[in-house]
Order: C-alpha cells, then sequence, then structure tokens
C-alpha cells in the first residue's frame, strides 16, 4: 500500500493526487495541515527535511517532491504510461515540467500568500508564528509564512508573478499547437504538473491572464473533463478562499 501526505488546497499535493488518480494506484491519505503547522512537527520531518507536502511512502520508502514523486508513480505502477516513449518528446515533457517547477511554482505563490493566506496567518499570534517558524527549516517558506501574516499586500511581487505566467503561457501555447495535450497527442506528466497552479488561477481572480492564449484555454476545458481532474480537487470547505 502506498502512503500519501498532503494537504486539500495545496498545488504539489493536487499534482500527485492527479497522477496516483489517472494512473488508478490506491493510496492511503494522511492530511498534514499546513495551517496547524502539522508540516513542522518532528515527526513529518523524518518522512520530509523540508517540511513541505507531498510525501509518499512506498514499501517503507519516503519520496519527496511532487515531480519525482509523480516520475516514480509512473515507473512503477501500472496503468497508462504518462510518459512518451521517445526520447526527444520526453525531453520536451521534462522541459516543460521544469518550466513548471522553475517559474510557475514560484510565480503562483506569490497570489497564494499575498491574497489567499493572508488573512488566514494575519489571525495568527507574534507567539505562535515566532514557535512554529523558527522551527521551518526552508528560508523562502519562513520568508513567505511571515510576509502573509504580517507584511503588506506585495504588489510588486503580484507584477512580477503575472509577467511569469505570460511567460510560461506563450510556450504552453506553442507546445499546444502540436495537438491537444503539452506533448502532443498523449496526456503526459507535464499537463499533469501544469494543471493544479491554472485551477488556483480562478480562486485568485486571475482569469484574464489566459486572454490571448486560445490554445491554453481550450487545454484547460480538456483538463476539466478528466475525471481523476475533478477527483483530485479539493472540496469547496478545504479551499483556502473558503476558510477565512
Ligand atoms: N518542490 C516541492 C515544493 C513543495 C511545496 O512547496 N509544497 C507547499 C504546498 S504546495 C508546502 O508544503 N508549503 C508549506 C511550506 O512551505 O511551509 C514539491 O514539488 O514537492
Amino acid at each position: 500500500m502506498l502512503e500519501l501526505y498532503h494537504y486539500g488546497d495545496s498545488l504539489c499535493s493536487m499534482k500527485t493526487r492527479f497522477c496516483l488518480l489517472e494512473k488508478g494506484v490506491e493510496y492511503e491519505s494522511h492530511f498534514v495541515d499546513l495551517l496547524q503547522w502539522e508540516h513542522l512537527t518532528e515527526e513529518y520531518k523524518k518522512l520530509n527535511p523540508n517540511s513541505v507536502v507531498p510525501t509518499i511512502v512506498h514499501d517503507g520508502m519516503p519520496i519527496i517532491e511532487s515531480t519525482i514523486i509523480n516520475q516514480y508513480i509512473d515507473e512503477v505502477f501500472d496503468g497508462p504510461s504518462l510518459t512518451p516513449e521517445d526520447p526527444g518528446e520526453r525531453a520536451r515533457m521534462r522541459i516543460l515540467i521544469k518550466l513548471q517547477d522553475d517559474v510557475i511554482h514560484p510565480a503562483i505563490q506569490k497570489p497564494t500568500f499575498n491574497l489567499l493566506m493572508k488573512p488566514l496567518l494575519a489571525k495568527k499570534s507574534d507567539d505562535e508564528l515566532d514557535e512554529w517558524l523558527s522551527t521551518h527549516p526552508l528560508e523562502k517558506s519562513r520568508k513567505l509564512f511571515k510576509g502573509a501574516a504580517r507584511g503588506p499586500v506585495n504588489d510588486e511581487a503580484l507584477e512580477d508573478a503575472r509577467n511569469q505566467f505570460n511567460f510560461v503561457f506563450e510556450r504552453m501555447d506553442q507546445a499546444l499547437a502540436n495537438g491537444d495535450w503539452l506533448c502532443g497527442n498523449q496526456f503526459s506528466l507535464a499537463d499533469i504538473a501544469f494543471a493544479p497552479a491554472l485551477d488556483r488561477l480562478g480562486q485568485c481572480d486571475w482569469l484574464d491572464l489566459f486572454d490571448g492564449y486560445p490554445r491554453v484555454m481550450k487545454w484547460c476545458g480538456r483538463i476539466r473533463e478528466r475525471e481523476a481532474y475533478a477527483k483530485m480537487r479539493p472540496q469547496d470547505a478545504q479551499r483556502l478562499s473558503n476558510l477565512v
């Protein structure tokens, strides 16, 4: 049995849930409540020394990093292959996934923390923030949480994030000229990687970003029709925007 440690409205968790559901892999779910600092407990750090979600545990072995986890799931389990056969296509898929990891993930964190997490973290006391954040192994996360809890909305960061989305949408639009999915006509780990962040744009009222990228918009429509996509999304009550 595979175990998944994850949070409802976490993009990286959604990425891994999407992959598991597409492959038809059953898993035991362990909910890690980021707002209750459950990712910062000593017990969780033994599985994931970065104190982030998701983590899978398979045959007693913890595996971290959503992109690596999804590759592992695709390699190890039966079910439809989510990786192209052709090495050139595979390379193109990995370049797109790298764009998601390197550009989209840090970009989407800006509206997530400035717009969605801010009202939730503002309720935390200084003592609680200091107590938990001082134990966070990642400086980047300490800054994101602290900035959202106490700092003003960072308009410059939001503008920068929008520019990053435009940069990547341009690349996605080009890729989608070759077929229905990001790697031609094969639905792949690249489609899975991008879907959660684009889902988050709706919550942030940033859907105007799709203007000018009709192929990306149509791709979103196709993604939404997938059964696994509907199942991996958090329930409305778990959405960050509904927790305030
Ligand atoms: N590169 C990591 C990033 C994981 C990550 O940042 N997860 C977020 C949720 S999407 C998280 O756990 N944040 C809590 C924190 O930074 O403290 C991955 O892809 O798994």
